[in-house]
């Protein structure tokens, strides 16, 4: 993309309205524009990283054996009066009649109208284990939308459901589900720590949230140092083998980790003291394990290996999708701008041309920026007549990992910089080096 060609809408003052880093830079930058309290609309920069975020997480999902289908945004009133859920709700469900004077909401969850779709196709254990989810937009008209798309309205969520035959099954579900997430926030360049949690309006025994550690983060935690030094990594983990799966959640759950929901202070104060930690940490995602909640309201039923009829069990499992924008940046900026992980960048290099006009220096940049396009990796090519310290601001703000600078003075040695935004570091690198160093950074990403 060039950027005399593209839609960025970048802003040099700070706006009044954002009270956080990831909010004021996510205006800055020109990734979102509010239209309402807590509604956005995502501004192309802010889409690419959106749909690079949905990328990460439908492949971690797919990996895990999880199924997608995409359910509508707006629900009919009565599937939630089955659940009882339709009067608990109160004021954060958005309601709305059609014009046949029917009630219809606009979806905070789908508990109810996934169970809706199970009963009408499935009645048999030989069907399970199925865990089905999308990735879809909700609304909950929250008291204090605040924060941007850290706490909007409109939000999008991946929401995922598991059915199962009994409760074993259904808790290596919910194990399943951790570790997935385990790795698709480490993915995005995240430490988010599963904390045991209150379920809420969504109800169940278990449930854990994961939380990325940030001080403008919503919810007061307590944890074991320790637990921030925990990282999946690369290990392979076969996800339909319950005790490996367990295991690891074992692993990443031992030691204390809790929100202020469930803190228990004696057991925090058996920590050693140096290793308690009191902080604060942003909710990316929640998992809940609630059993037959809504299959028993709603006449969900399996028949099982032995003939009998049973409510099937259940599961739901969130990603804040949107959110997760706000957190990577609170988790990853510095005073000049925000730092995109390599995993989520909009885009993975940028291309500053240092004298737009100069023979060499414009046919240096048009062979990097084919030649990384050809290795599949798309450049953002600064190509305006604007000075060299206003594009750098921008490369800045905008935070891809990558920069290469061309100039006509590196040109007559051959070579241009490559610089880490990160580090700060940078490299003098012919312009076939510079491609392949960066095909060499994204191969595993
Ligand atoms: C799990 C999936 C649920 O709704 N039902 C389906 C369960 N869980 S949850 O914890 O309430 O939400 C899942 C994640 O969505 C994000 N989230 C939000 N993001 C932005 N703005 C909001 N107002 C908002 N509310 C919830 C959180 O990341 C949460 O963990």
């Amino acid at each position: 993309m060039r950027v005399s060609r593209y839609f960025m809408p970048v802003l040099k003052e700070n706006p009044a309205e954002a009270q956080i880093v990831s909010h004021r830079y996510m205006l800055r930058a020109g990734m979102i524009k509010q239209q309402a309290a807590g509604i956005y609309s995502w501004l192309p920069l802010g889409l690419r990283v959106l749909n690079r975020i949905q990328t990460i997480v439908h492949e971690e999902q797919q990996r895990a054996g999880h199924i997608p289908l995409l359910m509508p945004t707006l629900q009919p009133a009565d599937l939630w009066r089955e659940s009882g859920r339709y009067d608990d709700y109160g004021q954060e469900m958005l309601r709305i009649k059609d014009r046949q004077d029917r009630e219809m909401l606009y979806g905070p969850t789908n508990e109810e109208m996934i169970t809706d779709i199970f009963r009408a196709h499935v009645n048999s254990y030989k069907d399970l284990p199925l865990t089905l989810y999308h990735i879809q937009w909700k609304f909950r008209d929250e008291m204090r939308p605040r924060f941007g798309v850290m706490r909007g309205r409109e939000f999008l969520m991946k929401d995922g459901y598991n059915f199962d035959v009994d409760k074993a099954a259904a808790l290596h579900a919910y194990n399943r589900h951790m570790v997935s997430y385990l790795r698709t926030y480490e993915r995005m360049g995240l430490t988010a720590i599963p904390m045991r949690a209150d379920s809420g309006p969504i109800g169940g025994e278990d449930t854990h949230e994961f939380l990325v550690l940030a001080a403008t983060g919503e919810s007061e935690v307590f944890f074991d140092s320790a637990v921030t030094d925990l990282r999946l990594g690369n290990r392979e983990v076969d996800y339909d083998n319950r005790e490996e799966v367990a295991s690891v959640c074992k692993e990443f759950t031992t030691l204390y980790a809790r929100t202020d929901e469930t803190h228990d202070q004696a057991l925090f104060d058996a920590i050693p003291e140096e290793r308690r930690k009191v902080a604060r940490g942003i909710e990316v995602g929640q998992i809940f394990y609630f059993g037959t909640k809504y299959s028993e309201a709603m006449g969900a039923t399996v028949v099982t290996a032995d003939g009998s009829k049973v409510p099937v069990e259940m599961g739901s499992h969130g990603i804040g999708v949107s959110r997760l924008l706000g957190a990577i940046i609170e988790a990853s900026h510095d005073d000049k701008g925000i730092i995109w992980p390599e995993g989520v960048t909009p885009f993975p290099v940028g291309i500053v041309n240092l004298k737009q006009g100069d023979a060499a220096a414009d046919a240096a940049c048009e062979g990097l920026y084919k030649a990384l396009a050809a290795k599949g990796l798309e450049a953002l090519y600064d190509d305006r007549e604007e000075r060299a310290g206003a594009k750098f601001a921008t490369m800045d703000l905008i935070g891809l990992p990558w920069r290469i600078t061309v100039g006509p003075r590196g040109l007559a040695n051959g070579v241009v910089e490559l610089t880490s935004r990160r580090t700060g570091v940078s490299e003098e690198l012919t312009p076939e080096a510079a491609v392949a160093k960066l095909v060499e950074i994204y191969a595993g990403i």
